[in-house]
C-alpha cells in the first residue's frame, strides 16, 4: 500500500448492507496490543503471528489512540493540519500497530473480517497474510478472511496510519483522531439485501432485491416472497412522528437476516418536499458523533441517550455531519422516529484555502475513490426508513465527480432525493441547500424570490426544488438568536422544508486542568481554538440554553390566546393530539392559584378557559400540552409544548411619604441609602456595604461579538475600561442628584449619566437617565448598572422569566413565574467563559444571605439580572470553567437593555429589532430590605 494511492484500497469485498443475521460472528472488540511510531516507515514484522509483542501497550478496541495516552489530539475546522500537495501526506505520520489473537470455536469455517471505522485507513494481515487495505474513516469494509483462518489461535494485525491520501477527503469540522474507532467482527454472514417499502394512500408496497432469499413479514400475511416480486398490502406508514416498524425476515440457505421495515414514501411536488403525501417540515439538528472521553467512539447508550434528548427536544430530523454514523444510531432513528439526511464522508474544505485549486471533487483521478465513498455509504443504509435523503458529503466545492457519485445514487436508490449544499446551482442535487443564510435571503427563497443563476435551465430545475438549510443557527456559546424568526418562516412558505441547527454537541475533550479542552490545550501549532464548541449540548451532554429554546421553536403543538378562550392548533405531519393531555395553570406573583385540565380535540380547535378564582397581583396563565401517557422517548406527563398568556398587570405600588436626604459628617443620607457626599457613590444599602450601583455597557464577549466581529469594534471604542467622571453632586429637598459623565479614553464619545436617588417609606429609588454625548454608530453591548455585595448574599429570588438565561433574541424557553436559585446556579457553565446567566423580564428579586435578609429590587416595570461571584473582567479573562474562582463579592448587574448575540459567529448578526443602539433613556430601580 502507498499512501499516497489514490484508490480507496484493495482486497476488500463489494459493499453490502448493516444487517442482523443469525449467521455465526466473533466480537473482536476488547483489548488489543498496541505500538505507536512516529513515522509510516516502520516494519511490517509485527503481522506475523510468532511476532512477540509482550513489550507493546495494551489498547480498547474500538478506541482513539490520542485518547490513550499515546500522541495527542488535534482540532482545525477547515485547514488542512498539513501542507497542501495531494495526494502526497507528511513524512510525519502517527502509525498505531493493532495486533490480537483470538480463537476460532470448533468447526468455524470461512468468514469476513468487518471494520466499522478506521480512521484514517487500515492494512490489515490475518496470520501474517495481507487480505488488504481500506481507506473512509467513517465507512465499513470487509475482507474475505476464509482463506487464511485457522482452527484454534489466529492473529490479527492492523496498521493504521493518521495520514493517508484519504485524508484530502476527510477534512471535516473537528478533532483529527485516528484509530479503529468503531467495531470489529468475523462475521460468517455474507447475505445482501435492499428492501424497498413506499405508502401511499393507506397501503404499502413491498419488494426486495436479493440474490436468492424469501422474504416473510408475519404481521402482514406476507410469507415466502421471491425477490422483486412487489406485494401491496394495507400498513401503517413509517413518519418520524409514528415510527411504526414491521419485523421481517429473509431467509437464505445459510443464514436468516431480520430486518425491521418502515413504509414511507418521500417525494417533491411543486417544489415542496412530502413524506407520505404530507409537507414534510425538518426540524433538525447536525450530529457528529462525539463523546468526552471516547472521541468518536461512541457508547451505544450514549447514541440512545442522543436519540432521547433529541426526541423530548422537539428535533425531529438529524442530518448526520459530515459522514455516516456508527450503524447502530440508525436502527435507533428508525426506532424512536427522526428524518434523517444521511451524509457520505467526504469533505475537502480545506482547498478553500488556496482558492479549490487541484480539489479532488473535480480532479478525475479522484473519481473512484469519491464514488467508493458514496457507493459504501447507499450500500450499508439503504434499508433505514429514517433515511429520507442522501448527501453528497459537505464543503467539498464544485466538481464533475459529485455527478459520478449523483449518478450512480440516482441509480441505485430512486426512491430518495440527493442533497449537496457545496453546489448553489444545485446541478447534482434534487433539492436546494443552504447553511447559514439570513433570514432575508431564507424569506426571498421562501417566495420562490431568490437571485436566478446565469444559466436559465439550472435557474429553472432550482427555482422548482423545495429549500432547506442544512446548517443554520451557529449553537456557539451563548446563543443562537433568532431561532423563533427562522421558525417562522419555514412554517410560513411551503417551498421551505425547515433546517438543521448547527450543531448537536460540544466537541470539548474532558481534560484534567482546564475541564474541557478545545483547540489549541494540546499544544498544536495550527488549531482553530474553540471552534469546535458550538453544540446545543455541553460535552457531557447537558441541555444548553440553547437547546431549551430549540424545544420551544419546535413545539409541534401551538396556543394563541383570546378573550377567555386558548385556539390550539398542531403542526405533526403524521399524529393527532390525542396522545396529549392539557393543563392550565394561573398563577399570581408566581403562586399558583388554579390549575384546571382542558379538553382539546384530538384535531385541535378553540377551547373556553375556565373563569380564574378573583385575586390580586400580576396574573399570568400558562397552558402545558403533556404526554398522557408514556411513548418510548419519554415518559408520561414529559412537557411538549406550553403558552402563556397574562390575565392581569400588577396592581400599582401606592407611593410612600417622601423621605429628604440628610447630610452628617460623614456623608448624605437617602432613607436606606448612605452616599459619599464628595462622589456620590452610594456606600452603604440598609446598613450592607456596597460598591456601585454605577453605569455598565460592557458584557464578557460572548462567541457570537467575537468571531462576528463586534466585539473587536467595542474594544477598539474602549467599551471594557470606560472612565466615570463625576461632574456634581446635588441634594435638594427631595433627593441626591449624582451628574457624571462616562466615557472611554482616546475617545470624545461618551454618555451622560445622572442618578437621582429619592425615598420614600424603606424604598430608595434610583433613576439612571443616560444621554449619548457625540455621534454613537455601534450598539452597545449592554445598559444597565453594576453593583456589589458581600459574598453572603447567595440566594436569589426573582419573579420574572426563567428559571432559565434569557438575551433579547434567546431565552423562547423562559417563562413568567417565581424562581429560585443560588449564585453558583445561575451560571451557564460555557465550555469558553463568556457572558452569560441573564435573567430577563425580572419584576422584582431579592439577593439573601444565610439569614433570609437582604436587599430587594425591582423595576420599572422589569430588568435584566446576572449575578455572579466573579467580576466581568475576569469572565472576560477566563478560557476554560476552572480559570473562573468565586471573589469575595457577588457581582451583579442590573441591566436596562442587552444587545441580541444572533448567530454571528457563523452566520448573520442580531436583527435589527434586538439591536441595542446608544439612545437618550431613563430607567429606574426601586430597592427595599429583603
Ligand atoms: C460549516 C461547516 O459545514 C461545518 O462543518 C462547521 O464547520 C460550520 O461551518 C461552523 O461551525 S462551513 C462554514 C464556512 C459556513
Amino acid at each position: 500500500m502507498e499512501l499516497a494511492d489514490l484508490a480507496p484500497g484493495s482486497g476488500h469485498l463489494a459493499p453490502r448492507a448493516a444487517l442482523r443475521s443469525d449467521a455465526p460472528s466473533l466480537d473482536l472488540n476488547g483489548t488489543w496490543r498496541f505500538r505507536l511510531s512516529p513515522t509510516a516507515d516502520v516494519p511490517a514484522d509485527f503481522a506475523e503471528p510468532g511476532y512477540d509483542d509482550s513489550g507493546w501497550d495494551e489498547l480498547p478496541v474500538p478506541s482513539h489512540w490520542p485518547l490513550h495516552g499515546h500522541g495527542a489530539p488535534a482540532y482545525t475546522n477547515v485547514c488542512y493540519p498539513f501542507p497542501v500537495d495531494p495526494p502526497h501526506v507528511p513524512s510525519d505520520n502517527p502509525t498505531g500497530d493493532h495486533r490480537r489473537a483470538f480463537d476460532l470455536p470448533a468447526g468455524w469455517t470461512g468468514g469476513r473480517l468487518r471494520f466499522e471505522g478506521v480512521d484514517s485507513c487500515a492494512r490489515v494481515w490475518l496470520n501474517g497474510h495481507e487480505l488488504g487495505f481500506s481507506t473512509g474513516s467513517r465507512l465499513p469494509v470487509e475482507f474475505d478472511a476464509g482463506p487464511y483462518l485457522r482452527p484454534g489461535r489466529n492473529v490479527l494485525a492492523v496498521r493504521v496510519h493518521q495520514w493517508s491520501a484519504a485524508s484530502y477527503l476527510e477534512d471535516q469540522d473537528m478533532w483529527w483522531l485516528p484509530g479503529i474507532f468503531r467495531d470489529v467482527t468475523l462475521t460468517r454472514s455474507t447475505a445482501e439485501v435492499f428492501v424497498r417499502a413506499s405508502y401511499a394512500g393507506g397501503r404499502g408496497t413491498l419488494s426486495f432485491d436479493a440474490d436468492g432469499g424469501r422474504l416473510s413479514l408475519p404481521e402482514l400475511g406476507i410469507d415466502g416472497l421471491a425477490p422483486g416480486t412487489p406485494v401491496t398490502v394495507d400498513v401503517e406508514p413509517w413518519s418520524a412522528d409514528t415510527p411504526r416498524l414491521y419485523d421481517a425476515v429473509v431467509t437464505f440457505p445459510g443464514e436468516t437476516v431480520r430486518l425491521r421495515v418502515g413504509f414511507r414514501t418521500i417525494s417533491i411536488e411543486n417544489g415542496v418536499l412530502l413524506a407520505n403525501g404530507r409537507p414534510l417540515l425538518l426540524k433538525g439538528v447536525n450530529r457528529h458523533e462525539f463523546h468526552p472521553e471516547h472521541g468518536r467512539a461512541v457508547p451505544l447508550e450514549t447514541m440512545r441517550e442522543d436519540v432521547l434528548l433529541m426526541k423530548r427536544h422537539n428535533v425531529n430530523a438529524v442530518r448526520t455531519s459530515h459522514y455516516p454514523p456508527h450503524p447502530a444510531f440508525l436502527d435507533l432513528c428508525d426506532e424512536l422516529g427522526l428524518w434523517v439526511i444521511d451524509e457520505c464522508d467526504l469533505e475537502t474544505h480545506g482547498f478553500e484555502k488556496v482558492g479549490w485549486r487541484r480539489n479532488p471533487t473535480d480532479d478525475p483521478r479522484w473519481a473512484e475513490a469519491l464514488l467508493d465513498r458514496m457507493r459504501r455509504t447507499v450500500e450499508r443504509d439503504k434499508n433505514h426508513p429514517s433515511v429520507i435523503m442522501w448527501s453528497l458529503g459537505n464543503e467539498s466545492g464544485v466538481g464533475r465527480n459529485l455527478a459520478v457519485m449523483a449518478d450512480w445514487t440516482r441509480e441505485r436508490d430512486p426512491s430518495r432525493p440527493i442533497h449537496y449544499e457545496g453546489d448553489w446551482s444545485c446541478a447534482h442535487a434534487d433539492v436546494y441547500s443552504r447553511m447559514y443564510a439570513s433570514h432575508a435571503e431564507v424569506e426571498a427563497i421562501g417566495r420562490g424570490e431568490e437571485d436566478p443563476l446565469p444559466d436559465p435551465e439550472l435557474d429553472a430545475r432550482r427555482r422548482a426544488m423545495p429549500f432547506l438549510q442544512c446548517e443554520y443557527a451557529h449553537a456557539m456559546g451563548l446563543g443562537p438568536g433568532g431561532l423563533a424568526e427562522y421558525q417562522e418562516l419555514f412554517e410560513r412558505y411551503p417551498r421551505l422544508a425547515g433546517g438543521f441547527v448547527w450543531e448537536w454537541i460540544d466537541h470539548g475533550l474532558a481534560h484534567p486542568e482546564h475541564a474541557y479542552a478545545y483547540g489549541g490545550d494540546y499544544g498544536e501549532p495550527l488549531h482553530d481554538g474553540n471552534f469546535v464548541i458550538d453544540g446545543l449540548v455541553f460535552p457531557d451532554r447537558t441541555p444548553s440554553p440553547a437547546l431549551l429554546d430549540l424545544k420551544k421553536a419546535f413545539e409541534p403543538v401551538r396556543f394563541a390566546f383570546g378573550d377567555g378562550v386558548v385556539r390550539v392548533s398542531h403542526l405533526y405531519g403524521h399524529r393527532d393530539l390525542a396522545h396529549l393531555a392539557f393543563t392550565a395553570t394561573v398563577e399570581a406573583e408566581g403562586e399558583r392559584v388554579a390549575e384546571f385540565a382542558l379538553d382539546v380535540p384530538p384535531g385541535g380547535g378553540e377551547v373556553k378557559l375556565p373563569e380564574p378564582p378573583a385575586g390580586d397581583g400580576e396574573r399570568w396563565l400558562t397552558v402545558r400540552a403533556v404526554l398522557a401517557d408514556g411513548e418510548p422517548w419519554a415518559e408520561a406527563g414529559h412537557e411538549v409544548a406550553w403558552g402563556q398568556v397574562r390575565l392581569s398587570p400588577a396592581a400599582p405600588v401606592p407611593r410612600a411619604a417622601p423621605v429628604s436626604p440628610a447630610r452628617d459628617a460623614a456623608g448624605v443620607e437617602v432613607g436606606g441609602g448612605r452616599f459619599d457626599a464628595a462622589t456620590g457613590r452610594l456606600v452603604r444599602l440598609f446598613g450592607v456595604d456596597v460598591e456601585g450601583p454605577r453605569l455598565e455597557v460592557w458584557r464578557a464577549p460572548v462567541d457570537n461579538d467575537r468571531y462576528g466581529g463586534l466585539a473587536a469594534t467595542w474594544r477598539a471604542l474602549g467599551l471594557h475600561r470606560l472612565t466615570h467622571r463625576v461632574d456634581a453632586v446635588e441634594e435638594d429637598g427631595g433627593g441626591l442628584t449624582v451628574l457624571t459623565r462616562v466615557a472611554p479614553a482616546a475617545t470624545d464619545l461618551g454618555l451622560r449619566v445622572a442618578y437621582r436617588w429619592t425615598a420614600a417609606g424603606d424604598v430608595l429609588e434610583l433613576a439612571v437617565d443616560v444621554t449619548p454625548d457625540g455621534d454613537w454608530d455601534v450598539p452597545l453591548p449592554r445598559l444597565g448598572v453594576g453593583m456589589a455585595l458581600p459574598a453572603a448574599y447567595g440566594d436569589v429570588t426573582w419573579f420574572g422569566r426563567g428559571p432559565g438565561e434569557a438575551y433579547p433574541d434567546t431565552g423562547l424557553a423562559a417563562r413568567v413565574g417565581r424562581w429560585s436559585a443560588t449564585v453558583e446556579d445561575l451560571q451557564t457553565p460555557y465550555v469558553y467563559p463568556q457572558e452569560n446567566g441573564h435573567r430577563a423580564g425580572v419584576r422584582w428579586a431579592e439577593l439573601t444571605g444565610a439569614d433570609g435578609r437582604g436587599v430587594r429590587v425591582a423595576g420599572d416595570p422589569e430588568f435584566g439580572l446576572t449575578a455572579r461571584r466573579w467580576t466581568t473582567a475576569d469572565l472576560e479573562r477566563a478560557r476554560h470553567r476552572p480559570d473562573l474562582v468565586p471573589g469575595e463579592r457577588v457581582h451583579v448587574t442590573l441591566d436596562h437593555a442587552q444587545h441580541g448575540v444572533g448567530t454571528a459567529s457563523c452566520g448573520p448578526g442580531a436583527l435589527p429589532a434586538y439591536e441595542l443602539r446608544a439612545e437618550p433613556v431613563t430607567f429606574r430601580l426601586r430597592f427595599t430590605p429583603a
